[in-house]
């Protein structure tokens, strides 16, 4: 799945993906105030070891990090959700540095922005931008020597529709500022082959010398752990799926019948990841009027709805290397089975 990346396009998003074989919602739009409640619900659940597990290794090897990073001013969070996996990270340095926030809900970025707040030593600009546009924007730019990077009162956050900083093809290396791009919390298992590999192509593409790259990534697990992370018994992960149909009927004027519908979530081997589904438990008429949408669900059918693609280290080494990097440094959790790769562009 390869969605509309503007808000607008919720609209023509759903028209589109909900007719194709299989039917299927491109999983961005999980995430609205609801959704993202039910996410950070799900990261505190004993199942889902992602969260944690990250946010151990950050703490364990942040030094490491640094160490292999001299002259960093800069660092870029592409989706910080709630901002504690950077507030973890720059704890470990007491170096002045700007973080560039980059996401497209400007919920999350207040969230985040707040909670780094109080972070040392740490100045906070937000770009409320898809992931691509927002890197370009930071990437390109030179934070000119007059600090045009405007502070609040707090000396934390400035939302940046881009214009402050200027196009600059020279100016970023000649002043020395070094840059670290984070792409935490496994969301790169979001993003299908294709997706990944040019959004990882344009990272890498987007890094000067001396720039680097932290990359989380989920690996291959025991199924029934798998199934527990995605199908927890506590319903939070059906919650967060199901919402999904609650929004299309709150924003689209839809008529999805909540109750006749179930929550799916298969490992898919051959694919290495795990499908997440919204199974009608009967035959249902659809309407969406928003959209001027109408069809038939059979009993069984299912709405393709997420997939969260699951790595080995080496194969994920293998997959940065395809997209430009070397890889620097990894760090693995085995026993919650996660890795924490540091690459620069090869
Ligand atoms: C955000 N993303 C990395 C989560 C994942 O694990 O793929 C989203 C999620 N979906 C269901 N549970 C969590």
């Amino acid at each position: 799945m390869t969605p509309s990346t503007t808000v607008s396009a919720f609209a023509e998003d759903v028209r589109h993906y909900l007719q194709l074989t299989p039917r299927q919602l491109p999983s961005m739009y999980l995430y609205d105030a609801l959704g993202s409640a039910l996410f950070d619900a799900i990261c505190e659940l004993p199942w889902y070891a992602i969260t944690r597990a990250e946010m151990l290794l950050l703490e364990r090897h942040r030094t490491e990090i640094f160490a292999h990073l001299p002259d960093l001013t800069r660092l870029v969070e592409l989706g910080p959700g709630d901002g504690r996996k950077l507030k973890t990270l720059v704890d470990g340095t007491s170096e002045p540095l700007i973080a560039h926030l980059v996401d497209v809900s400007a919920g999350a970025l207040a969230r985040a922005a707040h909670t780094l707040s109080d972070a040392l030593n740490l100045s906070v600009v937000t770009h409320q931008a898809p992931f691509e546009d927002g890197l370009d924007a930071i990437m390109r730019v030179e934070d000119d020597a007059f600090g045009r990077v405007e502070d609040d009162a707090f000396g934390r956050v400035e939302d940046d529709a881009f214009g402050r900083v200027e196009d600059d093809a020279f100016g970023r290396q000649e002043s020395g500022d070094r840059t670290l791009v984070l792409f935490l919390g496994s969301n790169i298992g979001n993003f299908d082959q294709r997706g990944s590999a040019t959004l990882l192509s344009r990272i890498a593409a987007s890094l000067a010398p001396g720039d680097a790259f932290l990359i989380g990534a989920d690996l291959v697990k025991p199924e029934p752990d798998l199934q527990l992370a995605y199908d927890d018994p506590l319903g939070v992960s059906a919650a967060f799926n199901l919402n999904v149909l609650l929004r299309i009927n709150r924003e689209l004027g839809g008529n999805f019948d909540l109750r006749a519908f179930r929550h799916r979530a298969v490992w898919n081997a051959a694919c290495s990841r795990m499908d997440m589904f919204l199974v009608s438990t009967r035959e249902q008429r659809v309407r969406i009027e928003g959209v001027d949408l109408d069809f038939t669900l059979r009993e069984g059918e299912g709405i393709w709805s997420e997939s969260s693609y699951k790595y080995t280290p080496d194969g994920f080494v293998k997959q940065l290397r395809d997209s430009g990097f070397e890889s620097m440094a990894q760090w693995t959790d085995r026993d919650a089975g996660f890795a924490l790769t540091l690459a620069r562009t090869a």
